[in-house]
Order: structure tokens, then C-alpha cells, then sequence
């Protein structure tokens, strides 16, 4: 299972960010609105497939989450891209006018330009600071899929949220990925 590919906790959807790595232990980033729902998370609607159990979560505040793989299911460094796929390189952080894409499970590969850094969104649960704002639409389920350099393969942050939609347009923002590999000591891929 690579980023942008659908994951099943709880009750809930989202998207896979990234595979990411301490050591030869192997995990995979995303929400943390995602991660706070549920402890084991998997790889088909039915969760019968096991992808692994939650290490660490954070949200609101941050909105990140991670999963360390304990079942079977293969975790390429690479970003889904319906159809093919990009090879993950590196992680790095995003800059103002960037041409960046984002894998979801909802909605797909979208593509636009970094229109902000630092900013704030209010959730329900709280407020998120710090996050990257771009130009690119996102929808519910897409959430935790990666932020990205399509012709490098660097990954730079994964969905929170957003407002509009893949219909009429809209916003969205992602947790820098930096942050998330240093709070929890981890490399990509
Ligand atoms: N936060 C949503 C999720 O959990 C993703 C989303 C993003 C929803 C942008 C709406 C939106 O406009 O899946």
C-alpha cells in the first residue's frame, strides 16, 4: 500500500501519507484526526486485512498520526497516483508559489500551487497551526494522503483539511512532513 490509498479504521476513511522507516521497523504516516479514531487500521473496507497499530497521534494542535505495520501488506516508498505511481525520494519543506500535487483516495491526484505557510485552520475539536495551504481541492477520505513534488517525488505534508471541493474548486492544508519524521525519529522511505 503506497500514499494516497485508502485506509480503514473505525468507523472511518482516509488516506495513506507516507511509508516512512526507524531503523528496519516500518510504519506509515497520516492524520491525526484520522489516527485519533482508531487504534488498528486496514487495508480494505471490510477490515479484514490488518496494515498495523497506532504509535503516536496528535490532533488538534497538529494533525498527525502514526502507524507502525505489524500484518503483511507490502509498503513501497511510493505515492499512488492513480493509475502508476511516483517513487518517494525524499521529505522536504514547501515554499510559496511550489507546484505540488496530492494523492487521495477519494478524489485521486490534484494538482496546484502552495498559497501559504503557517497557517491556521480551525477545527471543531480545536485549531491546527503551522500548516501549509495550497489551491488544490480535497474531499472527505482524501484526508492523511500526501502533499508532493510530482516530478521529484518529494513528499511534503499530508492532508488535514480544507473547504470547497473537487466540483466547484476549493482549499486545502497539510502538516509539514519534517515535523512529523522529527517528533517521531523517522526517515522516508
Ligand atoms: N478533512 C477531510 C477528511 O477527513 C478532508 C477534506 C478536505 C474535506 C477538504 C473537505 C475539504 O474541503 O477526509
Amino acid at each position: 500500500i503506497a500514499g494516497g490509498q485508502a485506509i480503514y479504521g473505525g468507523g472511518g476513511r482516509c488516506s495513506l501519507g507516507a511509508n516512512v522507516r526507524s531503523g528496519a521497523t516500518w510504519y506509515f504516516v497520516t492524520a491525526g484526526h484520522c489516527t485519533r479514531l482508531a487504534a488498528t487500521w486496514y487495508a480494505d473496507s471490510a477490515r479484514t486485512t490488518v496494515l498495523g497499530s497506532r504509535t503516536g497521534s496528535s490532533f488538534p494542535g497538529n494533525d498527525y498520526g502514526v502507524v507502525r505495520y505489524t500484518g503483511t501488506v507490502a509498503h513501497p516508498g511510493a505515492i499512488h497516483t492513480y493509475p502508476g505511481q511516483v517513487t518517494v525520494t525524499a521529505a522536504g519543506s514547501a515554499y510559496v508559489g511550489q507546484a505540488v500535487c496530492r494523492s487521495g483516495a477519494t478524489t485521486g491526484v490534484r494538482c496546484g500551487t502552495v498559497t501559504g505557510l503557517n497557517a491556521t485552520v480551525n477545527y471543531a475539536e480545536g485549531s491546527v497551526t503551522g500548516l501549509i495551504r495550497t489551491n488544490i481541492c480535497a474531499e472527505p477520505g482524501d484526508s492523511g494522503g500526501p502533499l508532493y513534488v510530482a516530478a521529484t517525488g518529494v513528499v511534503l505534508g499530508v492532508l488535514s483539511g480544507g473547504s470547497g471541493n473537487c466540483t466547484s474548486g476549493g482549499t486545502s492544508y497539510y502538516q509539514p512532513i519534517l515535523e512529523i519524521l522529527a517528533a517521531y525519529g523517522l526517515t522516508i522511505p
